[in-house]
């Protein structure tokens, strides 16, 4: 059930899942929609006209007052985040994320809006449980006792437990959703803050590109993930917004590979083989991870179905056309942004 009549509010609208989910929500014939985002406008992957485009930053409280105006239903989806290369290097900045989820809720509640929903992440969950490369399945329980990842994983528990206490002490609806490494189109494929399925995508495109047949891998290539396309992640985020799921929920693919596997599947959609150049210098996270999706199937018989190889073919296309774009460009800067 989309809300068609009320205002939605979808914060980091400027970035990728924002993004997506804003030309969903048009989609379903959604009118009223305001994105938010502090990018510059030309930055933002995707913009369209017949929204009311916010270019404003809510770390402060008083711009949050001003995204919350009259909404409906807030999807709270901005966040300083990357892949491993970002947050590793940048806690303290993922930590002040705490900034924009404080304020957002605080505005929900003050501005009357009916519904507020919050993305988590799979880096909330406990350390210890990931240390095996056999793709254990993290079960919403096991995000205590508490030993997330440092600094983007923590501020992220605690942004969930804050969703959950204004639910409980002040009656604001927050529905949490623990997102699994997604990926897709209009996802940031370069410049540090990319994850894997992007990074290798790009990095294929270039070898075949430049002629040279070599891959830098981050870590062994032997860590496990699971990785959920764009899609998927829309509609789990609008079920779960609609739901009657008061507990954080995952929301991923439970379709375990290694980075191996991924370059394995991203070289045969390119049609290369290249040489595999293994860094362990660089960040790898936890060793193995992978999303299970016992509760989500319980609530909603539903959960993340389309293949890794069907969404990995649809991001390897489209990352082509970018690069190919920004190698033509005279001064090698693209703009990811479209407009209706
Ligand atoms: P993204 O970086 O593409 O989008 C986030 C957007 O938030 C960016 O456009 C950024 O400019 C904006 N933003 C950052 N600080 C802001 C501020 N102070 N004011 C206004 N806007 C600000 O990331 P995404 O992949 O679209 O992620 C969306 C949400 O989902 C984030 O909360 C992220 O932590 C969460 N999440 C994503 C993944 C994933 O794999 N993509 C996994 C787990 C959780
Ligand atoms: O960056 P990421 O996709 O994040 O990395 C997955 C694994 O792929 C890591 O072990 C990393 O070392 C390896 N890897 C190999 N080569 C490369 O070129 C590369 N680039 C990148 N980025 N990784 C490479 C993510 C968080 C997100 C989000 C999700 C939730 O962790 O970074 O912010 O919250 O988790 O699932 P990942 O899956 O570790």
């Amino acid at each position: 059930m989309t809300n068609t009549a009320g205002l939605v509010v979808v914060t980091g609208g400027g970035g990728f899942i924002g993004g997506a989910l804003v030309a969903s929500l048009r989609k379903q014939g959604c009118q009223n929609i305001r994105a938010v985002d502090v990018k510059p406008f030309d930055h933002w992957y995707q913009r369209f006209d017949d929204v009311e485009n916010l270019c404003m930053d809510l770390n402060e409280k008083s711009t949050c007052d001003v995204a919350a105006r009259g909404a409906h239903d807030i999807y709270n989806l901005a966040a300083n985040m990357g892949g491993m290369g970002f947050i590793e290097k940048n806690k303290a900045l993922c930590m002040l994320s705490v900034l924009i989820n404080t304020h957002m809720l605080q505005s929900a509640l003050k501005q009357g809006a009916s519904r507020f929903f919050y993305a988590s992440s799979a880096c909330v969950y406990n350390g210890d449980k990931q240390k095996t490369f056999e793709a254990p399945s993290l079960k919403e329980e096991d995000a205590y006792p508490a030993l997330c990842e440092d600094g983007y994983g923590w501020e992220k528990l605690f942004s969930e437990r804050m969703s959950r206490h204004f639910r409980e002490d002040f009656g604001l609806y927050t529905r949490v959703a623990r997102f699994h490494n997604v990926y897709g189109p209009w996802g940031t494929w370069f410049g540090g803050r990319e994850k894997a399925p992007a990074a290798i995508c790009r990095k294929v495109v270039e070898a075949k590109a430049k002629n040279k047949h070599e891959i830098d891998i981050w870590g062994t290539g032997n860590q496990t993930r699971s990785f959920m396309y764009i899609d998927d992640c829309l509609e789990g985020v609008q079920k779960i917004m609609n739901s009657e799921i008061l507990e954080p929920i995952n929301l991923g693919s439970s379709e375990a590979v290694s980075i191996n596997q991924l370059v394995d599947m991203v070289e045969g959609i390119a049609g290369i083989r290249l040489e595999r150049k293994y860094d362990l210098t660089q960040p790898q996270g936890v060793n193995g991870r992978n999303s299970d999706n016992t509760l989500i199937q319980k609530y909603l018989h539903w959960e993340p179905s389309i293949s890794l190889q069907a969404g990995l073919e649809k991001t390897y296309s489209w990352i082509h056309d970018q690069y190919v774009a920004r190698e033509k460009g005279a001064a090698g800067v693209v703009r990811e942004f479209v407009t209706s």
